[in-house]
């Protein structure tokens, strides 16, 4: 049975407090680690877990397979921003991405914004104002459950949102699983293909998103067929998303997706229990070893309401801030939400916190 290695980062800090060698910066974003926990595995057993500073690791490193070499200078690669059309996205700071479901079904939105399109326009409209850098379009819901919808009913619901966004200049993803639905989400000017399937549902995915030169991001859900939250089993959930979202950059890689177009995600919420998506949303810095920007999408999800008292979808925008917090001091580069002007807000603050022109860390006792 082969071993597999894994260095997560354990500990974070703000960048003037560390001497240098002390701390890394996490993909040459806003935050930085300097204790990590080198963890070996054979199949679902953890051989061993040895927690070091970065000075040790380094020590380490010849001795440790390349993999381990591998994720050490993934965890430290700076990421190009994202090129949507005129638009660039950059990575080297976070970003909120704005949720536009026009669907009647979807757990929180559902049938807000799809039988008026003046309504969806005026609600993305306010979302870009408020700072979204991009807006989401899906047209099918995921939610356990949900019934599939046909091809050309999604390209119905998609499609006119998508053209009346570009005309007002937006970066603009498409949460689809269907080629054919992206195909004419771009035709009619979006950016990224969103695949919560991680380019899995249709075999021509692969192929159409290399062809087309788009962004892709990649999701991880256990569900092979229709229902992404199916079969899930999990010997570690946070070692084995990380192998899952390994096998799926390295699948885009070898079918001609340029790295810098591939985004991972960790897939909050997708057959996952609370404890499982707990153990995600705390290990997120581990992600970095993938050497990809990461997105998290923990908006208004189940495991809130699962943690605060069953609180109803919409009345969720605490627990999902406390997320979204979770994920920038992890260095996640796309927070995927529903409420933008607040998680911006946050978003703002948290920025101001580490911003050395702002906050006189001298004062920080050594
Ligand atoms: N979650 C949902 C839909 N699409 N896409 C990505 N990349 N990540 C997610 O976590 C994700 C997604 C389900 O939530 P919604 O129904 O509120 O859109």
């Amino acid at each position: 049975m082969s071993t597999a290695v894994y260095i997560r980062p354990i500990a974070l800090a703000d960048s003037p407090q560390c001497e240098e060698g002390e701390a890394i910066r996490l993909a040459g974003g806003m935050v930085y680690a300097s204790r990590f926990a080198v963890i070996v595995r054979e199949g679902a057993r953890i051989l061993s877990r040895r927690r070091m500073g970065v000075a040790e690791l380094v020590a380490a490193l010849p001795d440790l397979p390349d993999a381990a070499r591998e994720q050490w200078d993934n965890l430290r690669r700076a990421h190009a921003p994202l090129q949507c059309a005129e638009r660039t996205v950059r990575l080297d700071q976070p970003q909120v991405m704005g949720i536009l479901n026009v669907t009647p079904d979807s757990f929180s939105d559902g049938g807000q914004f799809m039988n008026d399109p003046d309504v969806a326009q005026a609600h993305a409209s306010a979302m870009l104002e408020a700072g979204a850098a991009i807006i989401d379009v899906g047209g099918e819901s995921t939610r356990p459950g949900a019934a599939e919808v046909w091809e050309g009913d999604e390209i119905a619901r998609v499609v006119p949102a998508v053209r009346r966004l570009a005309a007002s200049g937006a970066a603009i993803s498409v949460d689809t699983r269907r080629p054919a639905v992206m195909e004419a989400a771009i035709a009619a000017g979006a950016h990224i293909f969103n695949d919560v399937s991680g380019l899995r549902h249709d075999p021509r995915s692969m192929e159409f998103a290399a062809a087309a030169g788009v962004p892709v991001i990649l999701m991880h859900a256990p569900g092979e067929g229709a229902d992404l939250h199916a079969g899930a089993a999990y010997g570690d959930v946070v070692l084995d998303v990380f192998d899952w979202l390994a096998s799926r950059r390295d699948a885009a890689l070898a079918a001609g997706i340029a790295r810098e177009r591939i985004v991972l995600d960790p897939g909050i919420g997708f057959g996952k229990s609370v404890a499982e998506n707990l153990a995600l949303m705390n290990a997120l810095p581990l992600f970095h070893a993938l050497g990809q920007p990461l997105l998290v999408g923990a908006s208004r999800k189940r495991l809130v309401g699962a943690l605060a008292g069953e609180a109803p979808a919409d009345r969720r925008l605490g627990g999902s801030l406390a997320l979204a917090l979770k994920a920038l001091d992890a260095g996640v580069q796309l927070v995927r939400v529903h409420d933008v002007f607040e998680t911006v807000q946050a978003m703002r603050v948290w920025r101001g916190l580490r911003d050395a022109a702002l906050t006189d860390f001298a004062q920080l006792p050594v």
